[in-house]
């Protein structure tokens, strides 16, 4: 039985619109998503729910920048001060050939940290994103204490967050503050596998310079895919991180027969590396009905992928990330856990 670290707190981050095609939309990052993968676990006996324990602020800094985490704190409220009626989306940005310094001004700000503008800032998001990340963290010692079984239902999620960047539904990097935490903890290699849909821009950003964290990630091509601007199979680490970064892009259409022949490999890198933990940034978007992504899994598949991971017998943590058909959310995240325990 998995235990699964949670927050109510989540629900504080509920954001009206996103915009989408050139339309104000409902967020495809929702509450719902929590609720639906919340029940299915209990439905299918995973009924240890255990809450979130403020994580250290050092440990934040070491993932994110002081005056990121201080941009996100007190955005809402600059954002209130001007009067705006609407929620906090950025409008313009640090583009080629400008200035790459932080303005005063609200609008300038929020460009300046925005990796994307389909993710608002709204009164409880600061408050959720970091419930968010005590629930990996949470969770990540729970790992570290020598739980075999443990899910860190995390939401908002994390990967697209970098060290001073938010977007793509992300604001902080829950799989790498987990990371960092079994580092903390005496680990001395860790590797986060991300099988979320879109590339984790923000976590290889993170560590793209290091070889003490394998990042690997299985994700749409950036040619067709968000974050559109990374994830391409030649970013391979840089310095002394050179060779610790591994991308995995597929093609739309993409069937599970290719998916899984890439997780093989993932696995294969995985095992060389000879981790003392594993973060698995657990996206379920790879989907057939997602409504935002192109692979083809379906909902057996991420059981079968969930068995491929448990025989890796490693101490594994998973951190959920995205996945937006929200009916089928709570079964597909439920069925990677079930296979992981029928082998592990
Ligand atoms: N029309 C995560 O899965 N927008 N983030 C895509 C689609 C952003 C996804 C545009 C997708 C972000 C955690
Ligand atoms: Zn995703």
């Amino acid at each position: 039985m998995f235990t699964t670290i949670a927050s109510d707190d989540h629900q504080l981050h509920f954001p009206k619109g996103e915009l989408a095609g050139g339309t104000f939309v409902r967020p495809y990052e929702c509450p719902e998503r929590w609720t639906y993968i919340h029940d299915q676990l209990k439905a299918q006996g995973h009924t240890e729910f255990k809450p979130a324990q403020p994580l250290a602020t050092d440990l934040l800094q070491r993932v994110h920048t002081r005056d990121y985490l201080q941009f996100l704190q007190s955005a809402w409220s600059e954002w209130q001060k001007e009067g705006f009626d609407g929620e906090a989306l950025p409008t313009v940005f640090p583009a080629r050939r400008m200035q790459q310094r932080v303005p005063e001004y609200i609008d300038g700000k929020l460009g300046y940290y925005a990796m994307a503008i389909e993710t608002a800032i709204t009164a409880g998001t600061w408050q959720a994103a970091l419930s968010s990340a005590n629930c990996a963290v949470t969770a990540q010692a729970e790992v570290s204490s020598g739980n075999r079984e443990v899910f860190a239902l995390c939401r908002p999620p994390g990967h697209h967050a970098a060290a001073d960047l938010y977007g793509g539904y992300c604001f902080l990097n829950n799989a790498a503050l987990a990371a960092e935490g079994f580092l903390h903890n005496g680990a001395e290699r860790v590797v986060i596998l991300d099988v979320d849909f879109h590339h984790g821009n923000g976590t290889q950003d993170i560590f793209y310079q290091r070889d003490d964290v394998l990042f690997i990630s299985l994700h749409g091509d950036p040619v067709h895919a968000f974050p559109h601007f990374l994830g391409y199979a030649d970013e391979i680490g840089e310095g002394k991180g050179e060779g610790y970064n591994l991308n995995f892009p597929m093609p739309p259409g993409t069937p599970y027969s290719v998916w899984s022949e890439a997780l093989r490999n993932a696995c294969r890198a995985t095992e060389k590396f000879s981790p003392d933990a594993l973060v698995v940034s657990l996206g379920v978007d790879t989907f057939e009905k997602d409504p935002i992504s192109f692979f083809k899994l379906t909902s057996d598949d991420f059981t079968d992928y969930g068995e491929l991971l448990g025989r890796l017998k490693l101490p594994t943590l998973f951190v959920m990330e995205g996945g937006y058909a929200v009916e089928e959310i709570g079964v597909n995240t439920v069925n990677v856990l079930n296979g992981f325990s029928a082998v592990s």
